[in-house]
């Protein structure tokens, strides 16, 4: 199945994270369609991939198999390219982006690995910092329910949370990606604008560079 991704770059509205958001947080609310949305999904839940089960949510590697117990991607975690749904995906990505985080994103190949989370109601995932064997450039797709994201600076506490709706791209560099832990609530509802929101299935596509793909490849 292709993914027509409808909206050219040019169409896209800016990011514009909040006040008070970390430096390096952009927020793309319109990066896919609700049609984008519906065969991403489609390509997911007939995966060319297993879910895995072993966390409290299930999840997919795609590129290079994430091991998180040791923390690491070891020699044997390269499992093959980005199947070209997703090579699609990530070009589309890289084309939205600001001309900072273009600039640390190969034009051809601007992410060599993803992560497919899905999170049934109620469930989330702890705060963290990406670990520095990936690359400067972390990029969220978000397919399904809304959710907020929390972001925690511990040398400031400084708090910030993003609104991530379905269909929008958040792309963490700088400071954003290597100083604030993010992280997503193990909740059945979210409060947002005032208002009590109720969690449904979401789905989510992390796009990460390698930081030593060399040492990484087999
Ligand atoms: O699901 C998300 O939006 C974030 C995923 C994430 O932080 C991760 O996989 O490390």
């Amino acid at each position: 199945m292709s993914v027509q991704l409808s909206l050219l770059p040019e169409e896209l509205p800016a990011g514009e994270p909040g006040a008070g958001s970390p430096a390096g947080l952009e927020y793309h609310p319109q990066l896919l369609t609700a049609q984008d949305e519906a065969e991403l999904l489609a390509h997911i839940d007939n995966a060319d991939a297993p879910w895995l089960d072993d966390l409290s949510r299930r999840v997919q590697h795609f590129g290079y198999k994430y091991d998180y117990s040791a923390r690491r991607l070891d020699d044997s975690a390269h499992i093959g390219p980005l199947p070209d749904w997703l090579a699609r995906l990530a070009l589309r990505v890289r084309s939205a982006t600001s001309e900072e985080a273009k600039c640390l994103l190969d034009a051809q190949r601007p992410f060599e690995q993803a992560i497919i989370n899905e999170y049934e109601r109620g469930q989330g995932i702890a705060p963290h910092v990406d670990r520095d064997c990936f690359g400067p450039v972390v990029a969220t797709v978000s397919l399904g329910s809304a959710v907020n994201m929390d972001f925690r600076c511990d040398a400031t506490s400084d708090g910030y949370v993003q609104r991530l709706e379905p269909g929008s791209l958040l792309l963490l560099h700088g400071v954003a990606r290597s100083k604030w832990r993010h992280g997503i609530a193990k909740r059945r509802t979210d409060i947002w604008d005032g208002r009590k929101i109720e969690r449904r299935r979401r789905v989510s596509i992390t796009f990460r560079t390698i930081a030593h793909p060399a040492s990484n490849a087999h």
